[in-house]
């Protein structure tokens, strides 16, 4: 028996695997975490101990599906070359419309090779998870320090304050910090004296463990953190720490909180003025404070200016950049925040370009998935007709699923890569499946950025791929060579070295670049013999900071520390001007509709999300091991609400929204706030057509079909999916059983 280590590719958080593997029978008998990974030091969720399921997954494709019957390889790409470029063709590049999901976002092979692709393709109508999840912060991020990679983590290990809101780390795991085992992490900062104070309308598991909880009226984050910055300034806190003399929008930022007093958002966030100002006060006199906001806070009406003002914050106490404040990492493998001129940059732009029917602007290269479903079934010039998905399931994921569903059956050609004929992959005429996440290498590219400890960890594939299955990347470069007129069968290997060259090529042209002036030929000649992503990452870490290569992670199969997360400032900036914006203007010019919240009148029912340990937004619901027990889509709803509107434990719950209606079983717990219903996201199991066994039969609700596509962030047009408003009802027998 074999051991293998592996960083998890499933969440944020790279925990080390260790993997006994059975090589005869092509499967690993044991999964545990690694005690030595420099990391994670041991710790996993039930997750990790999944891949074995998912690898043995039945269900899981093997082979590609043409028109759901199981094709070869050359069939499915026959198909595609006869049907996409045709669509080209006839009706342009906008024609074709592309949905990156979220496991891309771990997945070598589209982050390396995935940009290539979308360019290629030529189309204004890329879509992602993104806008549903976090571009907000990223937005927000892009406009304070110039770049969307330079989002702040709180220094989770020297940190003695953290102020965290909308986020729930013991189930999530973390979000937009990378930090394995994060209740041990955050038990530690009560343990070594420090506070942990928790916003979230739940009493989440995280909140349990906090200090203290405030449960703050859904969406009005924004109300809570300009009254803090109010209460700071008004007291003569105000601490710029290491943005003293790098800064811009002071003036601007305490100007536009003054409408703000604690004593005027008490009844919208449903929070007492002397808590706030007391938390005020904490937080700036704490030595060492990190203000943290996640999903809860960017995917709400005004998820940007919370998501600016939690930096905004962290700025103003003299936490942004500070040991143990909110830092800046500084990944291996280089990011945009890394690369070019330090200290400079070309800033952020976005809006680009606008959507067709409804005018939402670009961002970061993409539209806002709140319009897909739109840009489908609305006729007319430059209506999509052709759709490639990339291991999402934006069916069960993005707004007003109902319309998404519908429109999708509408398309020309659909084609998606992914390791499941599911909810959103039924309606392709191809799929190609993707190796099992055993057998590919790894490397959390994305996700060391966002690290709360600097690291690096190269896993290779645990089992070879079975006879005839292409890698990941394979897959889409010859997706690259339909695309690029060379037909259905282009030379991968010779896309592939296309591509290294030019990015060497690029390197050592860059005068930044530790390989400026190099020859080309030589920096190749020293990538060789590896092809692939293999190649494409040990150029980035040849060039990225720390002159590491990938013989150098080889090495340590238990990871590469890299230390703890050093001062980055101004070096990490890439404004225009090379100073922080602590206003930033399409961010000010909100404030104006953040305050009118504080008057606008309450709906009487919202509804919001959650996460649970064992669940993995969609996808993971075909797993026995996660899927056992009590039933996790579940409507938590508080207990006078359920006396009020008649709902009872156990018992079914209309809920309805503008856009969709749908049923769920009731459960009555204290731990939400009176007023809010919560149901999670990625339920919903029961189509027609998917092959998912396990799944249909916990297939629980679509909570997306409830969430409205009209309701959208103004900076990223990102999706509202916590605080929608909703009515709720109890279902009686007599009435006939509806469909969600
Ligand atoms: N209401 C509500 N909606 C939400 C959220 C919420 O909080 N509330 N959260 C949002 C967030 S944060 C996110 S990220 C999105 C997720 O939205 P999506 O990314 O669209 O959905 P997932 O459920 O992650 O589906 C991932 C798909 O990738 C496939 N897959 C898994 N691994 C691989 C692989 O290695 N290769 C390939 N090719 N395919 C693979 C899976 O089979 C599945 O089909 O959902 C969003 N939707
Ligand atoms: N087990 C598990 N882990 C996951 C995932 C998963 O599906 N399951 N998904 C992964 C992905 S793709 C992501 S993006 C991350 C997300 O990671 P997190 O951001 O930590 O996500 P959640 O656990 O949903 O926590 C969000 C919290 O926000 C609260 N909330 C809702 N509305 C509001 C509001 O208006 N204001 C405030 N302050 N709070 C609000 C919710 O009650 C919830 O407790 O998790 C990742 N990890
Ligand atoms: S916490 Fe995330 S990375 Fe760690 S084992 Fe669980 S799913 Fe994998
Ligand atoms: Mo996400």
């Amino acid at each position: 028996m074999a051991v293998a280590y592996r960083t998890c590719p499933l969440c944020e958080a790279t925990c080390g695997l260790t993997m006994e593997v059975d090589a005869a029978a092509h499967t690993v008998t044991k999964v545990r975490g690694d005690e030595e990974d420099v990391f994670s030091r041991g710790f996993l969720c039930p997750k990790g101990v999944s891949l074995k399921e998912l690898h043995d997954d039945p269900d899981r494709l093997r082979t590609p599906l043409v028109h759901g019957r199981e094709a070869t390889w050359d069939e499915a790409f026959a198909v595609i070359a006869e049907r996409l470029p045709a669509i080209v063709r006839e009706h342009g590049p906008n024609a074709v419309a592309a949905y990156i999901g979220n496991p891309a976002a771990h997945s070598l092979a589209f982050l390396l090779y995935g940009r290539v692709l979308l360019k290629a393709l030529g189309t204004r109508n890329v879509f992602s998870a993104s806008t549903v999840d976090q571009y907000p912060k990223q937005a927000a991020a892009a406009l304070m320090f110039g770049s969307g990679s330079s989002v702040p983590v709180p220094d989770l290990d020297r940190t003695s304050y953290l102020l965290c809101l909308g986020a729930n780390p013991l189930a999530s795991n973390g979000s937009l910090m990378t930090a394995p085992d994060a209740r041990g992490r955050l038990r530690a900062i009560r343990e070594r004296g420090g506070r942990v104070v928790v916003v979230d309308p739940r009493r989440s598991r995280t909140a349990k463990e906090a200090d203290e909880h405030l449960a703050i009226r859904p969406g009005t984050d924004p109300l809570l953190l300009f009254a803090l910055v109010h209460v700071i300034a008004e007291e003569g806190l105000v601490d710029l720490g290491a943005c003293e003399g790098i800064a811009d929008g002071l003036d601007e930022l305490l100007h536009a909180a003054q409408a703000f007093a604690p004593e005027a958002v008490t009844a919208a966030t449903g929070l007492e003025a002397a808590t706030i100002r007391r938390v005020a006060r904490e937080l700036a006199a704490a030595d060492r404070a990190a203000v943290y906001g996640r999903i809860g806070t960017t995917t709400q009406a005004f998820g940007g200016v919370a998501s600016w003002l939690v930096d905004a914050l962290n700025a103003i106490t003299g936490n942004l950049d500070r040991e143990g404040g909110a830092m800046f990492p500084r990944p291996a493998a280089g990011s945009s925040n890394t690369k070019g001129e330090p200290g400079r940059g070309r800033g952020a732009r976005l809006g680009r370009w606008e959507s067709r029917v409804r005018g939402l602007g670009e961002v970061f290269g993409e539209l806002p998935v709140a319009c897909l479903a739109e840009e489908i079934d609305t006729p007319g010039e430059g209506q999509v007709r052709a759709l490639l998905t990339i291991a999402g399931n934006p069916v069960i994921s993005t707004p007003n699923s109902g319309r998404l569903d519908a429109a999708l059956e509408q398309l020309d050609f659909m084609v998606s890569i992914d390791l499941y004929r599911n909810e959103t992959t039924r309606h392709a005429d191809v799929v190609l499946p993707a190796p099992s996440p055993l057998e590919k290498g790894h490397f959390d590219l994305a996700l060391y950025g966002f690290a709360v400890r600097n690291v690096a960890n190269w896993s290779p594939a645990v089992l070879p791929r079975p006879e005839g299955m292409p890698d990941e990347w394979q897959t889409v470069l010859r997706l690259l060579g339909v695309v690029t007129g060379q037909g259905p069968a282009a030379d991968v290997a010779a896309i592939d070295d296309f591509i290294a060259a030019e990015a060497v090529r690029r390197e050592v042209a860059d005068p930044h670049s530790p390989l400026h002036g190099r020859e080309a030929e030589d920096v190749l000649a020293e990538l060789a013999p590896r092809v692939g992503p293999e190649r494409l990452l040990d150029l980035m870490l040849r060039s990225g900071p720390y002159g590491l290569t990938l013989a150098d992670l080889e090495a340590a199969p238990h990871g590469v520390d890299l230390g703890p997360l050093e001062p980055r400032l101004p070096e990490v900036l890439r404004t225009p001007l090379g100073r922080v914006d602590l206003a930033p203007a399409p961010l000010l010019a909100q404030v104006e509709a953040v305050r009118a919240l504080a008057d606008a009148p309450a709906p009487d029912m919202v509804l919001i999300g959650r996460r649970h340990l064992r669940s993995n937004n969609s996808w993971m619901h075909n797993l026995p091991m996660l899927v056992r027990g009590p039933q996790q889509c579940t409507l938590h709803v508080h207990p006078e609400d359920a006396a009020r509107l008649g709902l009872e434990d156990g018992r079914a719950a209309a809920v309805s929204s503008r856009v969709g209606r749908v049923e769920a079983t009731v459960e009555v717990t204290e731990d939400i706030r009176p007023g809010v219903v919560s149901l999670p996201h990625g339920w919903g199991h029961d189509a027609e057509g998917a092959r998912m066994a396990v799944a249909a039969t916990v297939a629980g609700t679509n909570s997306n079909v409830l969430a409205d596509e009209e309701l959208v962030e103004p900076l990223t047009g990102t999706a509202v999916l916590n605080g929608i408003p909703v009515e709720v009802a109890p279902v009686r027998a007599a009435e006939p059983a509806a469909v969600g």
